[in-house]
């Protein structure tokens, strides 16, 4: 490739070195194995294959059927589910297809604002699921900034909902999904988790899992699943063929046999004790890193974390999530700004940062790691104009990251 192309060649050389050089906290990142990769960039990138395993409209479908059927097959095992989609491109695209297996247009769904945890597809005005649904947003309780599920069977009593999102982007606690099930059935109305960000928290038994309680589930596979980018939905055997339905033809065309490939050999991955214990150590991490920033004398939301991600709110410091996650770039601690509950800042500004574990327990790290990077947040963010800070933080990271090589075989 650098022959053909060296100028995406010293792109993605670059994009290497970066991951290896910065310690990631972002919290739907991760660093997917050797074999994972190896397989999203095989030659099954060249196959159309639209349909499903022995009912395909294309010939030449055999060895893409046996990457699916594995695929599918491992899914199911993993989370104890009775049917699986494999085929979603996206976790947009995961919901999207959920929707319009079970929804018409104009049907009432109650999500998670997304200012308080939520995701864009769960019904925010600018995204898809806001103009083609009615959406009644649910929040977290001002008090405790946890769900507060009275107030949620309140809500749901008025708005009368046909489905009920639940799951969220950066919200740091545990959630009750039988307590969602229960005030769905009070109602009348279908569940939908999407678990994009603790689906490999949830196959680790480290999160309650929403499989038996929910109609439908969603995820990505690349975040604490530590797959390939991409999704999958899992389902109740009566609605499998609708979900099927809405995936292909519904809303999408051929779907990638590549990544699908890559998601069996993830799943293959997930199933390993190893896999277990790490989504045990992210938990641990979190909490390790959540209890020396409050040490440290910041603000969590909600006061701490039971998950991978914890959110930091900065009003007190008198700073933005903007003025820290660009200047904790500068020092190689790559994080972003996010909206906290009620916050008053806008948007591309806001008044926190999301800060996440799964890729640095990824490369090893452990609470010892996670005292010292949260001293180092610290030390950024205390002073904040100070360009010596940041060189030497940026310093100190580069050690640390020396310390637990990221593919040190990869040749690149
Ligand atoms: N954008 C992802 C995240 O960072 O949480 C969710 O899709």
């Amino acid at each position: 490739m650098s022959v053909v192309d060296p100028e995406i060649a010293s792109a993605i050389h670059a994009e290497l070195e970066r991951q290896r050089n910065n310690i990631i906290l972002i919290a739907s990142e991760n660093f997917a194995s050797r074999a994972v990769m190896e397989a999203q960039a095989c030659v099954m990138t060249n196959k159309y294959a639209e349909g499903y395993p022995g009912r395909r409209y294309y010939r030449g479908t055999a060895c893409v059927d046996v990457a699916e059927n594995l695929a599918r097959e491992r899914c199911k095992k993993l989370f104890g589910a009775e049917h699986v989609n494999v085929q979603p491109h996206s976790g947009t695209q995961a919901n999207m297809a959920a929707y319009y297996a079970v929804l018409n247009p104009g049907d009432t769904i109650m999500g998670m604002n997304l200012s308080h945890g939520g995701h864009l597809s769960h019904g925010s005005p600018i995204n898809f699921s806001g103009r083609m649904y009615r959406i009644v947003p649910y929040s977290v309780s001002e008090k405790t900034e946890m769900l507060d599920y009275g107030e949620m069977l309140d809500l749901a009593k008025q708005a009368k909902p046909k489905l009920i999102v639940v799951g969220a982007s950066s919200y740091p606690r545990i959630i009750d999904f039988k307590a969602v099930r229960e005030i769905a059935d009070e109602v009348g109305a279908l569940v939908m988790a999407d678990i994009a960000h603790i689906a490999g928290l949830v196959v680790a038994g480290a999160h309650p899992s929403p499989v038996p309680y929910a109609d439908i589930v969603t995820t990505t596979t690349h975040k604490t699943l530590r797959g390939p980018r991409g999704a999958l939905i899992l389902c109740k055997e009566e609605l499998g063929p609708a979900i099927d339905r809405s995936v292909f033809p519904g809303t999408q065309g051929g779907p990638f046999m590549h990544a699908i490939a890559a998601k069996a050999v993830a799943f293959k991955e997930a199933l390993t004790p190893e896999f277990r214990d790490y989504q045990f150590q992210i938990v641990k991490n979190a909490k390790a890193l959540a209890e020396r920033l409050m040490q440290n004398d910041f603000d969590l939301v909600s006061g701490g974390t039971d998950n991978h991600l914890m959110l930091v709110k900065l009003m007190k410091e008198g700073l933005t999530g903007k003025d820290a996650d660009e200047t904790l770039e500068k020092a190689g601690i790559t994080l972003n700004r996010n909206m906290i509950p009620f916050d008053k800042a806008k948007p591309l500004i806001t008044s926190g940062i999301r800060i996440g574990t799964p890729a640095v327990t990824t490369r090893g790290m452990l609470e010892p790691q996670m005292v010292q990077i949260a001293d180092m947040i610290t030390e950024v963010l205390r002073d904040i104009k100070s360009e010596e800070t940041v060189r030497s933080v940026r310093a100190r990271v580069k050690e640390l990251c020396d310390q637990f090589p990221l593919y040190p075989d990869l040749p690149c």
